[in-house]
């Protein structure tokens, strides 16, 4: 048996999950926690999955505060969920408790897991295979901001303090070039001046949101395509997972975060930069749905200001990637060693495309504010 094995064999003796484990496979393709689908026998009922998670606790630094906001989040959506009569089994994530009665197994290395019940006959989709996918996205990731509207915000931890804080991301990538510990800047110095020339997209939401322009919301911050299931079979964007950053923050952000990753037309590591632009039909989808789904709660401030939170999400998300490229890959998942620079190059070339596309976009914007 290897190590890992062991050590799966060790977290998963903690809980109490019923049946003959058949199965214990990595799962899905996040680039933060490691996943794992569990599948249980259990006679009369055929086959139980679960799904069973290694935290990344060198980037979520307080687990147990991390799971005590995923409680009490989904409690409260289990609520908002039953009120309206959704099925809270399907419509939001189910944490199972270990054999202590505690939301999380610390292991003999120290390591945290958790496990969920698994959303069947769902999908988290890697990339826009349909509009209507990307339009139920849009209206799930509305809709959950929309849920939480009157969630006590300031009882939520901050899981990653400055998680969205682009001015002082900014000032991190500016170490890290100045550091440049692998010897790697003189290779991207086209890229590195990229984001050096835009200070003010980095400043501008903080700026903002200081001037009390935006308001601060509960958000999910990390609002890629595949953080929300689709149903397999009514199409409907039925859950929002992944909770570890719901945290105070800024609605045009989640919207922002949804864009650069859905309405790209490439992959986020495509390496040929021609097949990547921002596609403003895709945009459009997205818009409409969001707007919707947030019910009526969004400010006309937030609503004029949906195409700046795209930019600017793409933009931090180019410069974390390069962040890490240069600071030596320690906080995304990598498959090859030029992979975040490769994703990047893809969030840098999308920046630009918005910048020639802005005009559409305010006026798509505009269209929906209604
Ligand atoms: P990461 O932070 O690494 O992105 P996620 O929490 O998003 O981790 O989980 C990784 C993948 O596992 C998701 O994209 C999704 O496909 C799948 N997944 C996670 N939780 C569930 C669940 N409760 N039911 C079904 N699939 C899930
Ligand atoms: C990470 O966890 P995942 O893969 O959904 C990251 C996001 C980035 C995204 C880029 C906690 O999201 O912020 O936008 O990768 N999550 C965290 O693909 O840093
Ligand atoms: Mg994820």
């Amino acid at each position: 048996m290897t190590k890992e094995n062991y050590l799966l064999k060790e977290v998963i003796s903690h809980f109490d999950f019923v049946g003959t484990l058949i199965s214990c496979e990595p799962y899905g393709s996040g680039h933060i926690n490691d996943t794992f689908l569990l599948e249980y026998k259990i006679r009369h009922m055929g086959v139980v999955p679960i799904i069973l998670q290694r935290m990344n606790t060198n980037i979520f630094k307080q687990p147990i505060e991390l799971m005590e906001n995923i409680l009490n989040v989904t409690a409260f959506l289990r609520e908002k969920i039953i009120e309206n009569n959704g099925d809270p089994e399907r419509e939001t994530l189910t944490v199972i408790l270990n054999k202590q009665g505690l939301p999380f197994y610390k292991d003999s290395h120290n390591q945290y897991w958790r496990a969920y019940h698994f959303i069947t006959c769902a999908t988290g989709y890697d990339e826009v295979k349909c509009d209507e996918d990307f339009y139920q996205s849009a209206l799930a990731f509305g809709k959950f901001q929309s849920l939480l509207a009157d969630y006590p915000a300031q009882t939520l931890h901050e899981t990653i303090p400055d998680f969205h804080n682009t001015k002082v991301r900014f000032e991190v990538f500016k170490a890290a070039v100045e550091k440049d510990i692998c010897g790697r800047a003189k290779d991207v110095l086209t890229e590195i001046q990229f984001i050096l020339e835009r200070e003010d997209v980095a400043n501008v939401l903080t700026d903002m949101q200081n001037a009390g322009k935006l308001p601060l919301r509960v958000t999910h911050n990390d609002t890629k395509l595949n953080n929300v299931l689709i149903d397999d079979k009514t199409h409907q964007g039925i859950c929002v997972i992944d909770l570890d950053t719901v945290m105070p923050g800024l609605a045009i952000n989640d919207f922002g975060d949804s864009i650069r990753f859905g309405a790209s037309t490439g992959a986020e590591d495509e390496k040929d930069l021609s097949l990547i632009q921002c596609d403003m039909h895709l945009f459009e989808v997205y818009t409409k749905g969001f707007i919707e789904g947030c019910d009526g709660k969004l400010t006309d401030e937030e609503i004029k200001a949906l195409p700046l939170g795209a930019k600017v999400m793409t933009f931090e998300c180019g410069m974390r990637f390069l962040t890490d490229y240069l600071q030596g890959d320690t906080y995304f998942k990598i498959k090859y060693p030029e992979h975040n620079l490769d994703r990047c190059r893809t969030q840098l070339k999308l920046v630009a495309d918005m910048e020639k596309k802005w005009d559409t976009m305010n006026e798509i914007v505009s269209k929906y504010n209604k």
